[in-house]
């Protein structure tokens, strides 16, 4: 069994808190709305929250473009609101994980500021400069590189143009950035999520990317780049180790073996990284926006490769969404009919793998894509980037446009937090910065709660029973039945402990054949989504509709 660590143990519970709860009706969530909700997350039994961004940031990029690592966002309080709300979560026993933004800066940080005045500035070297672009493209479409007129020199931002690229290479600017970190560590926070990290060394000399014209991808030249590990090692020895916190990374196309680079127990790296081949199962040869089928035996060979290839090894973070990608319901269950059987059905894949579940907010009541008809009605700078771009190149009717967004958009996660069924979901007296999905009548906590069988009592009962059977924590995994196009079965062994997870993947009823002679005969239902079924594991299982169960040696 790997050693326990707490961060191994824990449910991570992630709020984005632009559209978690507004207090004072600007429409905006903060930091008060979050405290006057502390009680619920601890109802629902997460033992770590992660913030995403809520430092000083004009929000080119909704907080992920930093203009004061020090400073709270005016519109989401004060550093006097983050104590209470810090020691609010530690009364409570649970821990707080911040968002290290560190790839880069906002181009209003003081550091950005000092290094295009001048280029004899001393803060020049903190970024990326250049006399002449390469042929980069950057993540919200367009180059990579901005002139900056008054010095006469383009600089380097993989996001957008208000996003500079920190200069990894400079010992002074990892200075600064081990500084901030400890400052945030004595301040007590538990850890960190941190944001491109595989992104922050790039190949010296910055060469084009050879393929493509003009514009081209050029990620082999700063994904898991040269010195990212040297980079992350220092990071470790200087800051993190010094210090009893969680670390997970996010990692962009990393198969399982760099992932260990990253995770290996022996690494003294991170704890976790964040992995993007699931996520990338719905994207065509067009990348992200175009959408394409995906299949239930290709779903389970992603799943099981990290399972198999890091156990025992290094660790897995489990995530089904995030503020960055479409509701899980929605993607890769079924948002109509068979929306509640299905949530608790991917509910159920998130808590019994291997690995740290990460709850991204809303997906506790199980909320949906919202699918606006109007571009007006998005504020993600990536969807409103591309839409642009589409329709200045004409080739694609909006329609399809507005298929693409519907079902890939930043929005379908970042739409307001549904509390109850009062105007806008009960986030805001005031008009929200984005449109409330209008299913919050009928799709709500407060109904939930209510309701035994909801989502949310699901999650509830999942987070209980994570907790109190480490087979689930520390079990090893065997896929059952890999080529099945219908249903996901595995298990996971501790001892003689032995769990059965069996999910149906269909709006269909299913069978599922137990392979005979490879499961102990005591095994009994401990968890289902429906009432009734076979309490015990004979030859077939009759599965309903998106039905998942858990079975467990009695
Ligand atoms: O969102 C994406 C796919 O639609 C990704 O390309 C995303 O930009 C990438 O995962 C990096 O995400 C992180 O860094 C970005 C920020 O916009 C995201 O919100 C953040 O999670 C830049 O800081
Ligand atoms: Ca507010």
């Amino acid at each position: 069994m790997a050693e326990r660590m707490w961060w191994k143990e824990a449910v991570v519970y992630q709020i984005y808190p632009r559209s978690f709860m507004d207090s004072n009706g600007d429409g905006i969530g903060d930091l008060k709305g979050i405290l006057a909700k502390l009680d619920y997350l601890k109802w629902l039994g997460v033992d770590v929250v992660w913030f995403s961004p809520i430092y000083e940031s004009p929000n080119n990029d909704m907080g992920y473009d930093i203009s004061d690592y020090r400073s709270i966002m005016a519109q989401f309080g004060t550093m006097a609101d983050f104590d209470r709300l810090l020691s609010g979560l530690h009364q409570r026993e649970m821990r707080l994980v911040m968002d290290l933004v560190v790839n880069h800066t906002s181009d209003e940080h003081e550091w950005f500021r000092q290094a295009r005045a001048a280029k004899d500035n001393p803060y020049r070297d903190y970024y990326i400069w250049r006399q002449k672009p390469n042929n980069w493209s950057s993540f919200f479409g367009g180059s990579a590189w901005e002139l900056d007129e008054k010095t006469n020199e383009y600089y380097l931002h993989l996001f957008s143009a208000k996003q500079p690229d920190l200069n990894w290479d400079n010992p002074r600017v990892r200075a600064e950035i081990h500084d901030l970190m400890r400052w945030w560590l004595d301040k007590g926070v538990d850890g960190f999520r941190m944001d491109v990290i595989g992104c922050i060394s790039k190949t010296p000399g910055l060469p084009d990317a050879p393929e493509g014209g003009k514009l081209a991808w050029g990620g082999a030249f700063f994904l898991n780049g040269p010195r990212v590990h040297e980079y992350l090692r220092e990071m470790n020895a200087e800051v993190l180790s010094h210090y009893d916190v969680m670390t997970v990374g996010e990692t962009l196309s990393v198969t399982p073996k760099e992932a260990l680079e990253y995770t290996g127990f022996n690494r003294a790296e991170l704890n976790m990284v964040f992995q993007f081949e699931l996520m990338d199962i719905d994207s065509g040869p067009g990348g992200k926006w175009d959408v394409r089928d995906w299949q239930v035996s290709e779903f389970k060979r992603i799943c099981s490769r990290w399972q198999r290839e890091l156990y025992g090894r290094g660790w897995n973070s489990l995530y089904l969404n995030n503020h960055d990608q479409p509701r899980m319901v929605s993607r890769f269950g079924q948002d109509g009919k068979y929306r509640v059987e299905s949530a608790k059905m991917l509910a159920t894949l998130l808590h019994t793998l291997q690995g740290t579940p990460f709850i991204y907010q809303g997906e506790e009541i199980g909320m949906t894509n919202v699918c606006f008809e109007r571009i007006e009605d998005y504020r993600d700078i990536e969807t409103i980037n591309w839409y642009k771009e589409q329709m200045a190149q004409g080739e694609r009717p909006v329609k399809e446009i507005m298929r693409s967004i519907c079902a890939k958009s930043r929005d379908n996660a970042r739409t307001p937090m549904q509390w109850s069924e009062a105007a806008h979901g009960g986030f805001t007296t005031g008009i929200p910065w984005l449109r409330v999905n209008p299913n919050y009548r009928t799709l709500n906590v407060e109904q939930e709660r209510a309701d035994a069988d909801s989502v949310l009592n699901y999650y509830r009962r999942l987070i209980r029973f994570r907790r109190e059977n480490p087979v689930v924590v520390y079990g090893d995994y065997t896929l059952l039945e890999p080529e099945d196009e219908t249903v996901y079965a595995f298990t996971r062994r501790l001892g003689e402990v032995c769990l059965l997870t069996v999910l149906n993947f269909t709006a269909g009823e299913q069978t599922f054949a137990s392979p005979s002679g490879l499961l102990p005969d005591n095994l009994r239902l401990v968890l289902c989504n429906y009432a009734g079924g076979e309490t015990s594991v004979g030859p077939t299982l009759h599965l309903r509709p998106y039905e998942a169960r858990v079975y467990l040696t009695a």
